[in-house]
């Protein structure tokens, strides 16, 4: 011990000396970077806590996935819907951020930026795309169906955006990224390698007309040129001068290709580390993780779902709760909330507070249930199973809760939540040990309680 004590004076001395001290992790920088995560199975409602927090943040920023994410915000009587411009730039004072994570299908882009100016949202000089960030192209999404239809009634229920073939390019890497556009000849010569190396592996199912489309690059070319930016520097600049940057995760821990169920998942890192491989920003200015978690459990798509529940209760919970895909249109999949997934999912992210959305969904259910534990082969299972083969076939055992027939959603603040609905919540917590801040009670941007 007296050696260790030595050592470690003889370092404090070595430090002390230095001119540069230590810095210490979340403190003594200027900035702010919050993160808001889905931490199931993806459309837990992200993008109206992003919308409603972004008025304060002067950047929101996407890191991951692409137009395969669906956001819809709902102010008054206009919906919006977002699949890959970050939801905060509904404000007019945020710049939106798109990272050198996300894949990016320039058509879509244009085509929701056009939308989204139609309805009165102006974009100019407010958005910055990743010069190292992916392009997802047509033929991308066309391999996405052929691929799907080659796995039969074994396919994952993607949304055919072309997502796990534009990351397959990357990882290969032949991908084309958006800095290229800036040197066309030399896009070209990667988009017509890229289209090779598709066609030798697809053969007579891939279509491309190369030439047109270069043609429609060439086309789009300077618009595109004109908002890349490299939005490394500009995120870690922007937070070193105290700017406050908001993070907008898309899909969730569950459809993660390292922490997911799968194959059953999407090709990107939906969970908390993206925010440093999808935007460039280090760990240690992270402030803030708020995990979006829906009062019950909803998955579009294929793969397991322990706590689902088919017949009336999930008809119900589909009904009450719109649940169809934003992107696809798709009816998701509804369940109850399943706390052992929950605590995976708050282990691998370290959510500092919880978002819990669509209480209201769960108004007039005469019972309310929880999956508390998985069971499988007779054994409570400590941890979250890699194994499909072991998840597919836990038995969940359930709490039941009485229901609740007020209706909640002009309720605005904790007090005026009926009695069963605040029993809800608080078990909610103290099943996952994480202080739920926020409470959605209705689909409008307004329909919040702020617990703060
Ligand atoms: P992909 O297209 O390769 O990412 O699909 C792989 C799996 O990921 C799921 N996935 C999603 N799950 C929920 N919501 C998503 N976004 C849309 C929405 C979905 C829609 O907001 O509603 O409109 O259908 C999304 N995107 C991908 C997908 O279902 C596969 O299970
Ligand atoms: P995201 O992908 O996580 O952003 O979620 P989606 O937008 O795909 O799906 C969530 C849906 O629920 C959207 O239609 C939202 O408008 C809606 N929503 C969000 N929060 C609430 C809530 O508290 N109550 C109700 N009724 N709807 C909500
Ligand atoms: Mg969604």
């Amino acid at each position: 011990i007296s050696d260790l004590q030595d050592s470690v004076k003889r370092i404090e001395d070595m430090l002390e000396k230095q001119t540069l001290s230590p810095k210490k992790p979340g403190h003594g920088h200027e900035g702010v970077v919050d993160v808001v995560l889905g931490a199931q199975w993806g459309d837990e409602g992200k993008g109206k806590l992003v919308d409603i927090l972004s008025q304060n943040y002067n950047i929101c920023a996407r890191v991951a996935g692409g137009s395969n994410a669906g956001h819809t915000i709902v102010v008054g009587d206009k919906t919006f819907k977002f699949h890959l411009l970050p939801s905060g730039m509904l404000h007019p004072g945020t710049m939106g951020v798109i990272g050198n994570g996300v894949v990016v299908h320039i058509p879509t882009l244009l085509k929701e930026m056009k939308s989204l100016e139609e309805a009165g949202i102006d974009f100019e000089g407010r958005l910055k795309i990743s010069d190292r960030a992916h392009i997802v192209f047509d033929f991308h999404q066309q391999v996405d169906g052929v691929q799907e239809g080659n796995l039969g009634r074994n396919k994952i229920g993607t949304t055919k955006k072309g997502i796990g073939p534009a990351y397959s390019s990357k990882i290969v890497r032949n991908g084309v990224r958006i800095g290229d556009l800036r040197f066309f000849d030399d896009f070209k010569e990667r988009f017509r390698a890229l289209v090779e190396h598709a066609e030798r592996a697809h053969g007579n199912s891939l279509h491309v007309d190369v030439e047109k489309e270069i043609g429609y690059y060439a086309s789009v070319r300077e618009l595109i040129v004109n908002m890349t930016a490299d939005t490394i520097a500009l995120t870690n600049t922007a937070f070193d001068s105290g700017k406050r940057i908001l993070v907008e995760g898309a899909n969730a821990t569950m459809l993660d290709i390292d922490f997911g169920t799968y194959p059953y998942v999407t090709s990107s890192n939906p969970s908390v580390g993206s925010v440093c491989t999808g935007l460039g920003v280090p760990p240690n200015k992270i402030s803030n993780i708020f995990g979006t978690v829906k009062s019950y459990c909803t998955r579009v798509g294929e793969g397991p779902f322990p706590t689902e529940t088919l017949g009336e209760t999930g008809d119900t919970l589909r009904k009450n709760g719109g649940e169809f895909g934003t992107t696809t249109g798709r009816p998701r999949r509804c369940g109850w909330l399943d706390i052992p997934q929950m605590r995976y999912s708050t282990l691998v992210n370290g959510y500092s507070v919880l978002n819990l959305t669509k209480l209201d969904v769960l108004t007039g259910m005469e019972e309310v249930q929880i999956g508390v534990a998985y069971k499988f082969e007779g054994k409570c299972l400590e941890s979250m199973p890699s194994s499909l083969n072991v998840l597919k076939n836990v038995q969940v055992e359930y709490e039941v809760l009485a229901g609740w027939e007020e209706d909640i959603s002009d309720c605005k603040e904790w007090d005026d939540l009926p009695t069963n609905a605040q029993v809800y919540v608080r078990r909610v917590e103290e099943l996952l040990g994480v202080y739920i801040r926020w409470i959605g009670v209705g689909q409008d941007r307004l329909a919040v309680i702020d617990r703060y």
